[in-house]
């Protein structure tokens, strides 16, 4: 019996999670065509591609997110499939729907299960009905001040008012006492307006000093799920994650199998197909359920180093039709895995620094990984992310990992540009952050005292 494969996937990303995908579709022996827009004609993924077709002007929306010229690129060069990467249009359930229409495979989750996480209080009734823990607050969503006075003197203050169509940090209001709440409702419901068109919001009670810890899982839409273990983002700024680690400093085994198996046994029930992230708060020994992703997300390296699981292939295999070959048995967590995510960035301003990087040699060694699209001569448009390139260590224990850590960041050189590289060898060398010390607040904090 032959299995299930596509023959030629078209990558809808660029950079180095174009890159990631174009190297699991190789092992899988299947051809790949690279998209990109004019600004990256010299990307690394165009290259290392078998096929390209230039899809568009710089600017995202004419390009990456143009689904017209995708189709049409998918149709000149006979793609079956579409990995979307991370990002541009990995979350957008129409565009799952209108590949579906056009008999083209989505390398991703189905689209009802896009749409009704991409909702955040449907993602949160979703999640409470399949037995994942969520934090207190409204059942659904809030309008009026004493519908929101109610809820928050059921729950106590303080508490945060979200909006339905954020996440990722965008439309957040705390209210501290009764008398901030009316503020902070209508302040959330404009801005929700004006950032999403929709002013839907909803209160949660509001979490002082909590670790972001997200499970990652791996279903194949036919009633098999798993979970492969955490990864603890604690430590970012301005809601982009900074530095990514699993196993967490913070759990011990039996709390990651019980978290693990509640979010395996509901993907189970859901009938959830690909890879997800089931993000939590985690505060005092609970865990209390915020949003799920429903794409391969920029950390998954961690994962990887700690299981050996290639994520992309079990994507791609999923997406072709392939049940899942893993069980849970099968996943060994192993060692210790940090990512520091390397940026075009002044290290203390953070201020982006497109351009040429004039020197570039990346570390190696035992245990080392770095996932780039970069080069020495590789210009950085100004046009996308700022990611340089992610550095992922593995380790058998914690401070094996940070050892190798402070070791490759020594060995990194990326000359011509600003770069967040001596950032990552100060929190190396910090004492909270080699004792596992911190939370989501601690980098901000760290920062405002470095630079006054
Ligand atoms: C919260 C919270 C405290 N309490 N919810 C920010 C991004 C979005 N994904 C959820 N966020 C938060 N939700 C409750 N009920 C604090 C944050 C938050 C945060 C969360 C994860 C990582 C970094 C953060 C930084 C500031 C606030």
């Amino acid at each position: 019996m032959t299995r299930p494969m596509f023959d030629k996937i078209l990558i809808a990303n660029r950079g180095e999670i174009a890159l990631r995908v174009l190297r699991a579709a190789k092992e899988l022996g299947i051809a790949t065509v690279a998209v990109h827009s004019t600004a990256d004609a010299d990307a690394m993924h165009v290259r290392l591609a078998d096929e390209s077709v230039c899809i568009g002007p710089p600017p995202a929306r004419d390009s990456y997110l143009n689904i017209p010229a995708l189709l049409s690129a998918c149709e000149i060069t006979g793609a079956d499939a579409i990995h979307p990467g991370y990002g541009f249009l990995s979350e957008n359930a129409r565009f799952a729907e209108i590949l579906q229409d056009h008999d083209i495979a989505f390398i991703g989750p189905k689209a009802e299960h896009i749409r009704t996480m991409g909702d955040k209080i449907e993602a949160k009734r979703t999640a409470r009905a399949l037995g994942i823990p969520c934090v207190p607050g409204s059942d659904g969503g809030i309008t009026d001040d004493e519908t929101a006075q109610a809820v928050a003197a059921e729950i106590g203050f303080p508490v945060i008012v979200k909006a339905a169509a954020g996440g990722g940090g965008r439309g957040m209001k705390v209210a501290r006492t009764e008398a901030d709440l009316s503020d902070a409702l209508g302040t959330a419901r404009s801005e929700a307006k004006a950032a999403f068109g929709d002013d839907a919001v909803y209160i949660e009670k509001y979490l002082e000093k909590p670790r972001h810890i997200e499970i990652q899982i791996l279903g194949d839409g036919q009633g098999n799920a798993i979970h492969l273990g955490e990864r603890d983002c604690s430590l970012q700024r301005r809601h982009q994650k900074v530095w990514e680690e699993g196993p967490s400093p913070a759990l011990n085994a039996a709390q990651r199998a019980e978290i693990g198996e509640t979010c395996a046994a509901a993907m189970r029930k859901l009938g959830y197909r690909g890879v997800g992230t089931i993000e939590f708060l985690y505060e005092d020994g609970n865990f209390y359920f915020i949003e799920m992703n429903t794409r391969i997300q920029v950390e998954h390296p961690v994962t990887e180093m700690i299981t050996g699981i290639d994520l992309v292939n079990e994507q791609i295999r999923i997406a072709a039709g392939s049940p899942l070959t893993l069980s849970q048995a099968d996943v060994r967590l192993d060692g210790h895995a940090i990512e520091c995510r390397v940026n075009a960035e002044h290290p203390d301003t953070f201020r982006p620094s497109p351009g040429r990087i004039s020197y570039f040699h990346p570390p190696g060694g035992l245990g080392v990984r770095v996932d780039s699209a970069a080069y020495q001569g590789y210009t950085i448009p100004p046009n996308y992310d700022s990611l340089v390139g992610k550095l992922i260590v593995h380790g058998r224990t914690r401070t094996e990992a940070l050892m190798r850590l402070r070791r490759s960041l020594d060995e990194f050189i990326v000359d011509g540009i600003d770069t967040t590289l001596p950032l990552f060898r100060t929190l190396v060398r910090n004492t909270d952050v080699q004792n596992g010390d911190y939370d989501i607040h601690w980098l901000e904090h760290f920062l405002a005292a470095q630079n006054g």
